[in-house]
Formats: C-alpha cells, sequence, structure tokens
C-alpha cells in the first residue's frame, strides 16, 4: 500500500512539536550566537544528546558542524542553524515512509505490537481512519484478548472509525482472533485487515513467542501476511523507546515504527536516534488521542516543524 499521496499534517505536527521547537531553537540561536568554539562545540552535543538524538547521532551532527566552522569560520547563527537542519533532514531521507507495496492478494495485513501503554489500540483506530478517509475497506482484529475491557475499547474506536471489526472471546487465543479476522478480511473483500496485539514486555519471551504464533496464523490465511509489522513506541520514554524496538526486532522483524505522544513532552530527536540506531523507518507519528492525530511520518515536514 504506497501511501505516498497521503498528506500529513503538516499543523498538527507542528503544533505538536511547538514545546520542542521552542526548547531547540531558543538554544541553538543562543548557542550559535557566541562564537564558536570547541566550547560551543560541546555545548551543541550536549544539547543534541539531552534532546533525544542519541549519543552517535549527537556526535556526528556536532562533527559536521565543526567541519564546516573549520572550513568557513565566518557563518553567521542563521547559516549554522540551516546547516544542521539540513544535516537531520538527509538523515530523515535515508529511511522509506511509506507502508510496503501492494501485495498481489487482498487484504493486506497489518500487526500492530508494543509494550503496554504506547498507544496501539488508539493507533489501530487512527490508522483505520487514515485509511477509509483514502478509500480502503479496513476490518480491525481484536486480538488483545488479555485485557479485560480491550475488546470494548477496540469495539468503540471502529464505530468511531465506522470499520468493521472481529473480535474473540475474552481470555481466548489471540492467534485464533487473528486468524479468524485475516479470514473474514478475505471473505469480506477488504483492502486491510488491522490486528490490534496485547500489550507486551519486550523482555518476556513467553509473550514474544505468542507474537509469533499470531504471525503464522495470519500466514495460514495469506501466504505473505502480516505485510507489515508495526512497533508502537511511546516517543516520550527516549532511550527507553530504543531498547524496547530493539528487543521487539530480535523476536519478530519488526517493518516499521509508529510513533506516538510527540504531542506530549517528547523531544523531537528520538525521531532520528530511533531511525540511526535501529535502521527501522518510523512510518507514522502520533500527534494527539483523537481519530485524525495520526500521520504520516515525513521528513520535510518532520524537520520543518523541529526548527520553524
Ligand atoms: N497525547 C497522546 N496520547 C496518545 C497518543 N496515542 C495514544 N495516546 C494515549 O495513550 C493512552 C494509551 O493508549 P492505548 O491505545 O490504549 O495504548 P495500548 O498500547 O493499546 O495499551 P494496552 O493495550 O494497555 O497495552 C490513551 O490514553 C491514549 O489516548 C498520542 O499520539 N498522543
Ligand atoms: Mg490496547
Amino acid at each position: 500500500m504506497v501511501l505516498k499521496f497521503f498528506k500529513s499534517s503538516y499543523a498538527k505536527v507542528k503544533s505538536a512539536l511547538s514545546k520542542a521547537r521552542s526548547f531547540f531553537t531558543q538554544t541553538l540561536t543562543a548557542l550559535f550566537q557566541g562564537k564558536i568554539n570547541e566550547d560551543t562545540l560541546e555545548k551543541l552535543e550536549r544539547l543534541l544528546y539531552e534532546s533525544d538524538f542519541g549519543v552517535k547521532t549527537a556526535s556526528d551532527l556536532t562533527n559536521k558542524i565543526r567541519e564546516l566552522h573549520k572550513k568557513n569560520p565566518s557563518l553567521t547563527t542563521q547559516d549554522y542553524i540551516n546547516a544542521l537542519r539540513n544535516e537531520i533532514l538527509e538523515v530523515l531521507k535515508r529511511y522509506p515512509t511509506n507502508i510496503a507495496p501492494p501485495p498481489k492478494e487482498l487484504p493486506q495485513v497489518i500487526l500492530v505490537v508494543g509494550v503496554n501503554g504506547n498507544g496501539k489500540t488508539t493507533s489501530v483506530a487512527k490508522l483505520a481512519h487514515i485509511f477509509t478517509q483514502n478509500g480502503f475497506k479496513v476490518l480491525l482484529g481484536a486480538a488483545d484478548t488479555f485485557r479485560a475491557a480491550a475488546i470494548e475499547q477496540l469495539e468503540t474506536w471502529a464505530l468511531r472509525a465506522q470499520v468493521d471489526i472481529v473480535k474473540g472471546a475474552p481470555k481466548s487465543d489471540p492467534a485464533s482472533v487473528a486468524f479468524d479476522a485475516v479470514t473474514a478480511g478475505k471473505a469480506r473483500h477488504k483492502d486491510i485487515v488491522i490486528i490490534d496485539t496485547a500489550g507486551r514486555l519486550h523482555t518476556k519471551t513467553n509473550l514474544m513467542q505468542e507474537l509469533e504464533k499470531i504471525k503464522r496464523s495470519c500466514t495460514k490465511v495469506s501466504p505473505n501476511a502480516p505485510h507489515e509489522t508495526l512497533l508502537v513506541l511511546d516517543a516520550t520514554t527516549g532511550q527507553n523507546a530504543i531498547d524496547q524496538a530493539k528487543e521487539f526486532n530480535k523476536f519478530t522483524p519488526i517493518t516499521g515504527l509508529i510513533l506516538t505522544k510527540l504531542d506530549g513532552t517528547a523531544k523531537g530527536g528520538i525521531v532520528i536516534a530511533i531511525q540511526q540506531e535501529l535502521g527501522i523507518p518510523v512510518k507514522f507519528i502520533g500527534t494527539g488521542e483523537g481519530l485524525e492525530d495520526l500521520q504520516l511520518f515525513d521528513p520535510e515536514s518532520f524537520t520543518s516543524s523541529l526548527f520553524e
């Protein structure tokens, strides 16, 4: 499903990042207004690190500015800020943002996984909304049979997003719900089946193995399913989100990330760090709690939102 034509809402991304932006740009301006020397560069590296860019990216970006300063010591404050902005954009553009190409057989199956409370169920609903708004027929699979009220939560969202839902009994096998959902998706000629799963700690091996079982159920119905396994991460948790992604990816290959709660206290740098460290693209970002608060990740609008 190529989503290139899905417009990311620049206004929503910009508003979500307003706190991060004002801190980041004010500090950068103050930094680059003074004389650029090793002390300034050290402060820059610290600022980038504290903005969740990660050790490696903070150091790489600082080195770029160091080189730039050596080559051309008489640049203005704005020149340095622009240079940093362009470097960040370059890093972000290395990763594909669109969802996998359309499978030969429909439906396309998207499995949504992650740690408790990161925003999986909400993101499933928001995804359903994006797809239906773009003319696709969507069905949801309520494979979080573990937590009481999880099924009703998804049902409420399905009603709001006006999409069909397939559910199992509470405490039933999530793999069988996934099987039923993909089967129903096929029978009802849906374009996309999105499967919600229970929150699981990346450190619990048995829960991670359960994910594999869910995946196998999908494959039984449709040989290439799930076509996408999206990991939902809470952007406000910084390094912890990166650790979660590493563990999930060890057990089950993750094809893309949904980074939620960018409207919270998240510092924008996490988006860069996570892609750099894991090589997994951020495909969507969560910018609020409503149905319309999920944006296709777009490097250009993201970078602009962080700087302007
Ligand atoms: N501000 C904000 N809140 C979000 C976002 N995404 C999810 N939330 C909130 O995060 C909380 C948890 O969301 P859920 O979708 O229930 O999370 P979950 O991962 O399904 O949780 P479990 O099923 O318990 O593992 C809810 O209060 C959501 O409204 C976001 O992008 N921004
Ligand atoms: Mg949930």
